[in-house]
């Protein structure tokens, strides 16, 4: 017993990036990537000050009512949908996430998988390691042009306007639809215009999702929403697993309702619905949008620095930097 309070980090993180842990905490850190079972994260975190904890670690009020010491938890990743905020918040715990380090790789990634799906690059990659190029037919492998085209983007927040602002170089048409529409001069910046979710639906070529998981986003593209594509129209989800149903996907793909699709999220990741697997119009990606070298390190170090400035220590102490309920910490 060393006196220092204890934190428990949920999957191995960069080592340099959370040395200066050390000087303030007892660090325990999941020496390999799991899922965590809800009895071990219980039991991890029965007797921790803190944790720094990913997306598949739910911390809700069941949770919460058994770490009686817990204060802070930080989480890596910009999306919080695995916290539940009020329960948190009546525990008198503190929360923060990584916004805004990872939003241009995230855009970068948004449209490799666009042009990736567009040009179908994944399923050629497939037939030539396969053995299969004996010969290609000069009316083959005919994909969709990206430049040009109408680009939709579903949520507007900071990742949106960074993949629109990447439209002016191809040329492509930016449409977009938010809850609430954006100032004029973002939307000048960003060379987006706004319209109604139908008008999204039925003008994109692409539309790629980056709004946040909410229970009322849940199966926000599903069968009707895909009727109403174009059947030329590919479909980007970057967002979460659970916005798109993908089942009812998988059937869109398979009818030709819509012609391509790229996914780095699913409903119940890390499994995916098999139907999925069946459908070789569909680009498929591990959840690792964010995932550059430094971008990963910048999430973590953002996680570090909530960490310590809940325990008033690091470049922010008494004000970590993305708190995400302030009035506990008051
Ligand atoms: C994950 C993400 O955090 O930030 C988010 O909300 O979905 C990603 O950046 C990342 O994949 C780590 O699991």
């Amino acid at each position: 017993m060393n006196g220092k309070p204890k934190l428990w980090i949920s999957r191995p993180v960069f080592e340099d990036v959370i040395a200066p842990l050390h000087d303030v905490f007892d660090v325990q850190m999941e020496p390999v990537e799991r899922p965590i079972p809800p009895a071990v994260l219980v039991e991890r975190l029965a007797d921790v000050d803190a944790a720094i904890v990913g997306l598949a670690d739910r911390i809700e009020a069941s949770v919460l009512a058994q770490a009686p010491k817990l204060r802070f938890v930080a989480n890596l990743g910009v999306g919080y949908n695995n916290l539940d905020l009020d329960a948190l918040t009546a525990a008198g715990v503190g929360a923060s996430n990584t916004p805004d380090v990872l939003n241009e790789t995230v855009a970068d990634y948004a449209w490799a998988l666009m042009l990736g799906a567009a040009r179908k690059v994944n399923a050629a990659e497939r037939w030539l390691r396969d053995g299969q190029w004996k010969s290609s037919r000069f009316d083959g492998w005919l994909g969709a042009d990206v430049h040009g085209r109408t680009l939709g983007i579903l949520g507007m927040g900071r990742i949106g306007q960074a993949i629109a602002r990447r439209a002016v170089g191809f040329r492509t048409k930016v449409i977009y639809h938010n809850r609430s529409r954006l100032a004029d001069d973002v939307e000048r910046e960003c060379a987006a215009r706004y319209v109604d979710k139908d008008t999204l639906l039925a003008e994109s070529d692409h539309l790629i999702l980056v709004l946040p998981f909410t229970p009322a986003n849940r199966h926000a593209i599903g069968a009707p929403e895909l009727a109403r594509m174009k059947p030329t129209a590919i479909l980007i989800n970057i967002a979460r697993g659970g916005i798109v149903d993908d089942v009812a996907l998988a059937h869109a793909l398979a009818q030709g309702t819509i012609a391509g699709a790229a996914l780095d999220v699913f409903e119940g990741e890390p499994a995916l619905h098999p139907s999925l697997l069946e459908v070789d119009n569909v680009l498929l990606s591990p959840h690792i949008a964010s995932a550059s070298r430094d971008t990963r390190r910048g999430m973590a170090a953002l996680a570090v620095d909530n960490v310590l400035a809940a325990f008033g220590q690091g470049p922010h102490a008494g004000r970590p930097p993305s708190l995400l309920n302030p009035g506990v910490l008051a």
